[in-house]
Formats: C-alpha cells, structure tokens, sequence
C-alpha cells in the first residue's frame, strides 16, 4: 500500500486525513496507534515522528509528515476540498489555523478528559467549557450566514472542524443552541458518508 496513516481510531485529528484519503479515493493502510497505551513513544514511532503524536502519514519513497491539517492539505491538493480562489483559499488556512489553537484545545481536551480518562466535570478547568462554548459560538456565528464554513462547498475547514464538534456532546457540549451548527454537521457527516449524529448524543 502506498500510503501509511498512523492514528487512533478515537481521535478527531487522526480521523480527518483518513477522512479525506476516503473522500479522495487515496488508497491507504490504516495503523492503529492509541496515543493512551504508548504506542506513540515507542522507539520505532519517535523515529517516525519525534514529536511522538498521531496521526503520522508515511509516503511510499519513505517521507513522512505529520500534523493533521498539513496531512489533508498534502493529500488534497489539487481537489475541490480546497478552493481554487486564492482568498477563498486563506480563509480556509483562517479555519485550519483557527481550529488547532480556539476549538481543539477546549473541545477535544475535555472530550479526551470527561469521556476517555473518566475525570470529574468538577475536577476540570472551567476555562476548557468557557472558551469551548466560544468556539461553538464563532462557528454558529459563520454558520448561520453561510452553509460551510467558507461558502458554498465543503472544504478542509469543514472536515476539520466536523472531527471534533461532532463529539462535542461526550466533552459535555450540549449543541442544542447551536441549530446552525447542527445543520452544517449533518450536511458534513452526509457529505462524507459518516451516520448522522452517531456520535452526538442523538442516536
Ligand atoms: N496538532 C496535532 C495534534 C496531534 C495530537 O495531539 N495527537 C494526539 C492524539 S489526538 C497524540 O498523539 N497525543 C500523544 C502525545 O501528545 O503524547 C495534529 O493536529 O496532528
């Protein structure tokens, strides 16, 4: 197989380059490495990504590249998940970039903390619910105006952002004031062939 993707089954940040790899038709063996037991610092995976995270994609001559957004880019380039139109483009870098620094940290941690590690809400940061309804909040905010994140099409904005916000829920993010939201992701979800609202509480 030529392509090689490294990940957890039970990440958002794994699951979006597999997502385009399927959308595209990229053909690809699937890894899977849970960053929870250590497979992710073994000696062998450290040598493919030092960093020691997942997902890691591994191209047929040898090379490597990790980072999901930069591993959805490689893969979709030259596609309609990225827009032609060089601002439409930037906007959806906007999202990428928006994405790994205003809405993971918040909503994939404490996914990752209450339904994953069985922590406590009470023992939690209170910043991860405040700053994770924020992020909610800017997304309802685009979503009401437009039916994807960068216009009429979906994009990799969408894809990363759907990874995440679609097990808001097990974080303890109710989406229920968020009826744009909840419309992008069923398009989202049906658009890239994934059950609607499997995963959201819904079903
Ligand atoms: N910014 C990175 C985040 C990757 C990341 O945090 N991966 C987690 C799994 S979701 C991981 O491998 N954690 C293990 C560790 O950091 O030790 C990306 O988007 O790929």
């Amino acid at each position: 197989m030529a392509l090689k993707l490294y990940g957890s089954s039970n990440s958002g940040n794994c699951l979006k380059p597999r997502w385009v790899a399927e959308r595209l038709g990229v053909p690809f063996e699937w890894i899977e490495t849970d960053s929870f037991t250590g497979a992710t610092r073994t000696p062998a995976f450290l040598a493919l990504n030092p960093a020691g995270q997942v997902p890691v994609a591994q191209f047929e001559d040898g090379r490597v590249l990790a980072q999901s957004n930069a591993i959805m880019a490689y893969l979709a380039e030259g596609s309609s998940l990225i827009p032609d139109d060089a601002f439409a483009r930037a906007k959806m870098f906007e999202w990428l970039f928006w994405e790994q620094y205003s809405h993971e940290p918040y909503i994939a941690v404490r996914i990752a903390r209450l339904f994953y590690l069985k922590h406590r809400p009470e023992d939690l940061d209170p910043a991860l619910e405040t700053r994770g309804h924020a992020a909610l909040a800017r997304m309802e905010q685009q979503l009401t105006q437009s039916p994807y994140l960068v216009g009429e099409a979906l994009t990799l904005a969408d894809i990363a952002l759907a990874a995440y916000t679609r097990n808001a829920p097990r974080g303890g993010f109710g989406l229920e004031s968020y009826p744009g939201v909840r419309a992008w992701l069923y398009r989202v979800e049906s658009d890239l062939g994934l059950e609607n609202g499997a995963h959201a509480g819904n079903g």
